[in-house]
Order: C-alpha cells, then sequence, then structure tokens
C-alpha cells in the first residue's frame, strides 16, 4: 500500500500543537514522529512513496461537518447540493467528513427513508458520511425504527419543535422518543424553536404587509428559542436522555444549555458560521441592483440571525471559548436565489430557509484564530475533534494519531482566501452567503483515508470515495 509522510509541519490537536511528522500507510495513519525520524534505520523521506512538505503550516484533522442536508426535500424544494458536488465542495473546504440528516415527512416510513438516503449518497461523496435521522410526527413505528437505526450507526435523532404540518412533533411524542433514546443510548437533537408562536407572528407580519426577508427574523424571536430551548432541556431531564442542541443563536438559549450543564446535565449546543458573524441588522441593510431589499433572502435560515445591537454575536463567541457552545456545523441547506429563494419575493414564509457553508467552515473558524477569539487548538476541537466524540466516531476519526484513518488537513497559515468573490466557491449556488469575506490562511492539502483530494489549488477526489460511517454512540457524556 502506498506510504506518505507528511513532514515538516505542526501537528495540532485538540489538546496542543507539536512539531512532528506523520506517516500514512494506505488509509490510516501509522505514526506520528519526532521530526526527522528514522525508522528501522532507514530515512523515511526517502523510504515513503510520497513526500508532503508542511514546512510552516499546521497539520490537523480533518473537518468534521456534523449538520448538512445535501439535496434535501424542504420548502417546495431541493437543497441545491446534492451528495456528489455538497461533498467535493467540503473536500475543497478541508472537511472530510460530514453527518447528513435523513428526512422522515409525516406519512412516510423511518427505515424507507435511511434506505433511500443511502441510495442517494452511495457512490457519490467525495468524502466519508454518516447520517443522523430526522424523526417528524413521531408514532409507535417510529419508536421501534431507533432501535434498528442504532445498531445501523445511526445514533442521533433530529426533533422539532417548530414547522408544523412539516417536522413538528409535539411535547408528548419528544418525550417518548427521548424515553427511547435513554433507553438505547442515542443522542436526541433539537430544533429549538416555539413554532406555535413563530407560526401567528408570521401571520400577523404578513397580514401587515410586513414581506421582506428582514421579517423572517424578527417573527422567530429570541424568546421562542430561549422557551423552546429550556424545554428541551427539561424533557433531557426527566427522560435521562442526552440532549444536543443545533444551530444555537440566541444568548438567551446559550444560558439555559450552560446553566444545564452546570447542573450536571448531558446537554450540548452547536452553532453555525452565520450565527458567530452575521446578523439581523446586515441582514436589513442588505440591497442590490438585481434583488433590491430581496437580497436579505441570501442569509434566510432557521434558527434567524439575531440582532447584533443585542449582542448575540459576542456572547456566542465567548460560549465557544468556555465549552458553553461545544462544536461548530454549517446547518449547510443551500438554495439558489434564482428559482429557490425566490419564491418568496412578496412573501417572506416562502423562502425556503437555509444557507450553504460546507466549504467555508474550517476557513471562517480559522479567521475566528487570527481575530483572537479562540486558540489553535480550539479550532481543532470545535470543528473536528469534538463532533467526532460528541457523534460516535473519535479514534477513527478527529484525530491525528496511529490507527486513525488518515484524514489530515494541511492549513496554512500564510495563506489567504477570498470567499465566494464572484461566485468562486464549489458548492452548487448561484451566490455565496459569505462573499466578500477574507480569510488568512488557506486550506492548502487534503487527504480523505490517505488519499490526496485537494492538492495547491488542485481537485483531485473522486466522486465515490467517500464511504458510510457506522458510528458509535457518544463519547461525550459529562
Ligand atoms: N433550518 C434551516 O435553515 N434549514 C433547514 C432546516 C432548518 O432547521
Ligand atoms: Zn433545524
Ligand atoms: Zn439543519
Ligand atoms: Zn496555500
Amino acid at each position: 500500500m502506498a506510504t506518505t509522510l507528511i513532514t515538516g509541519g505542526t501537528v495540532v490537536s485538540s489538546t496542543g500543537r507539536s512539531e512532528a511528522d506523520v506517516l500514512v500507510d494506505g488509509e490510516q495513519i501509522v505514526a506520528v514522529l519526532a521530526p526527522g525520524s528514522q525508522l528501522l534505520g532507514s530515512d523515511l523521506t526517502r523510504s515513503v512513496d510520497t513526500v508532503i512538505d508542511a514546512s510552516g503550516k499546521y497539520v490537523i484533522p480533518g473537518g468534521i461537518d456534523a449538520h448538512t442536508h445535501m439535496e434535501m426535500p424542504f420548502g417546495g424544494t431541493n437543497a441545491s447540493d446534492t451528495f456528489e458536488t455538497g461533498t467535493r465542495a467540503a473536500a475543497w473546504g478541508g472537511t472530510t467528513s460530514i453527518v447528513d440528516f435523513v428526512v422522515q415527512y409525516p406519512e412516510q416510513n423511518v427505515l424507507d427513508q435511511y434506505h433511500l438516503w443511502h441510495e442517494k449518497a452511495a457512490g457519490n461523496c467525495a468524502i466519508d458520511y454518516g447520517f443522523h435521522q430526522i424523526l417528524s410526527d413521531v408514532q409507535d413505528s417510529s419508536l421501534t425504527a431507533m432501535d434498528e437505526l442504532v445498531a445501523e450507526g445511526v445514533t442521533s435523532f433530529k426533533l422539532f419543535m417548530a414547522y408544523k404540518g412539516v417536522f413538528l412533533s409535539d411535547d408528548g411524542q419528544i418525550l417518548r422518543a427521548f424515553q427511547k433514546g435513554a433507553e438505547n443510548g442515542a443522542m436526541m437533537m433539537m430544533h429549538a424553536e416555539n413554532g406555535a408562536i413563530i407560526d401567528v407572528l408570521v401571520q400577523q407580519a404578513i397580514a401587515a404587509g410586513n414581506t421582506t426577508p428582514y421579517y423572517h427574523g424578527l417573527t422567530r424571536p429570541w424568546q421562542a428559542e430561549e422557551e423552546a430551548t429550556h424545554r428541551a432541556i427539561m424533557i433531557s431531564d426527566l427522560t435521562g436522555a442526552p440532549l444536543y442542541v443545533v444551530h444555537v443563536s440566541a444568548k438567551q438559549a446559550v444560558e439555559q444549555i450552560a446553566a444545564a450543564r452546570d447542573r450536571g446535565l448531558n446537554v450540548f449546543g452547536e452553532t453555525c458560521p452565520q450565527y458567530l458573524y452575521l446578523s439581523l441588522e446586515e441582514q436589513l441593510g442588505a440591497s442590490s441592483e438585481e434583488w433590491g431589499d430581496f437580497e436579505g433572502a441570501k442569509w434566510v435560515c432557521s434558527t434567524p440571525l439575531r440582532s447584533r445591537a443585542e449582542g448575540h454575536q459576542h456572547h456566542m463567541w465567548q460560549a465557544l471559548r468556555t465549552n458553553d457552545i461545544q462544536m461548530v456545523s454549517t446547518d449547510h441547506c443551500p438554495f439558489c436565489m434564482k428559482g429557490q429563494k425566490d419564491m418568496g419575493l412578496g412573501d417572506f414564509s416562502k423562502i425556503p430557509n437555509g444557507i450553504g457553508s460546507v466549504e467555508n467552515r474550517m476557513d471562517l473558524m480559522y479567521q475566528g484564530v487570527v481575530n483572537g477569539q479562540i486558540t489553535l487548538e480550539r479550532w481543532v476541537e470545535i470543528t473536528s475533534t469534538t463532533p467526532a466524540r460528541m457523534f460516535g466516531m473519535y479514534g477513527t476519526k478527529g484525530v491525528i494519531q496511529p490507527g486513525a484513518d488518515a484524514d489530515i488537513v494541511v492549513y496554512d497559515p500564510n495563506g489567504h482566501t477570498s470567499i465566494g468573490v464572484g461566485k468562486a466557491h464549489h458548492m452548487n449556488m448561484d451566490y455565496s452567503a459569505w462573499e466578500g469575506y477574507e480569510i488568512d490562511g488557506h486550506v492548502d492539502t487534503v487527504m480523505s483515508r490517505g488519499t490526496v483530494v485537494v492538492d495547491g489549488g488542485e481537485y483531485l477526489g473522486t466522486t465515490g470515495h467517500g464511504r458510510y460511517i457506522k458510528r458509535g454512540l457518544t463519547q461525550y457524556l459529562q
């Protein structure tokens, strides 16, 4: 099998950094060595097949984006990235694993949907992929399916407190699913927004003629997020099932999670780059020649962008530092402006909800290191190591150590990345949510299970290289 030595770089883990060479044999890391090591008396740089010079660069475990929606049917259309285009874009951005959400809508059979997602992904992914399962309108059959799915490596289940008729489960249904999670060890994930409140506010806004994208955020207030987060925590406490709150954007929701953790509960929070960098005020001010004030539709997602004046973004960075929030995923759910987002011209409630960032997460979070918001080690932790532990992949993924998959990124802190300028990105979108963002760093080389898939601005990956990750139970309980 082919051997590769990544030499001269600084290997960064969630707990520290050191100058070290990484030896890869086939699909796995076989050694992490002091620089210039001789193995069995021979000079490694001469005896390996390939040498990657990482001098002056960081060598990190490949990114794990634990929240994506490739080709998801949603909002009257489909998320615009397929598994093929979305995982290719992920690879470009230094992400080597995704965990995508199998969707079950009401009336659909959970296991049929799970098999359908395998059909969509198999043979199409550039990088490795696992699945979470979305449960809508929980029924008895959903509960028995949960046991089967855990055995298949789908060890996490997302429920919704919003989106009536689409995803919503009532509190009794949520309770029953959490009871099952407590029994089989699954991680229970929650979309924590009070949908009943939101539905009324949306109707009132539209009736009053407030139809622009800005009102999407105003009709999904932080109180609806805080209340739902609290309710989810109570159901977690009552049942003993661990809770992972997805796409947390409100500082008050963070406070609920922090308080629960202080009580010793297994409650965790995820945020996304959009809630760290973007704001409702910017959405209000967004305007273009092409779209007028509909420009703001580019950033319509749920939970919504929050007010900077209220301090949500500032608080979210702090929560990332203090581990009140444990990790960053993208909630990659891309839609084009033309033909998709524009369904909501004249009625913001018809804009498909979602932002695509799977390609940009590693860079955007690295900029947090440059800006002094998080440490280099914390960057690795929130983008790779914790996602691996949270979702039962650690050891194989999320770490550079012998025996782990050779999912490795060589990141250049002296490089530069201009995101999305002139639509220059690899996601299947006709715009970038991050156009104009400048990153003081660059993804140079990306290796997926021992195969170089991106190198020096060139794509070398292949459709179908990515394999299904059969995950174990969470390794992150406190
Ligand atoms: N939020 C989004 O923005 N898109 C997909 C589903 C969700 O909860
Ligand atoms: Zn959600
Ligand atoms: Zn999502
Ligand atoms: Zn570079």
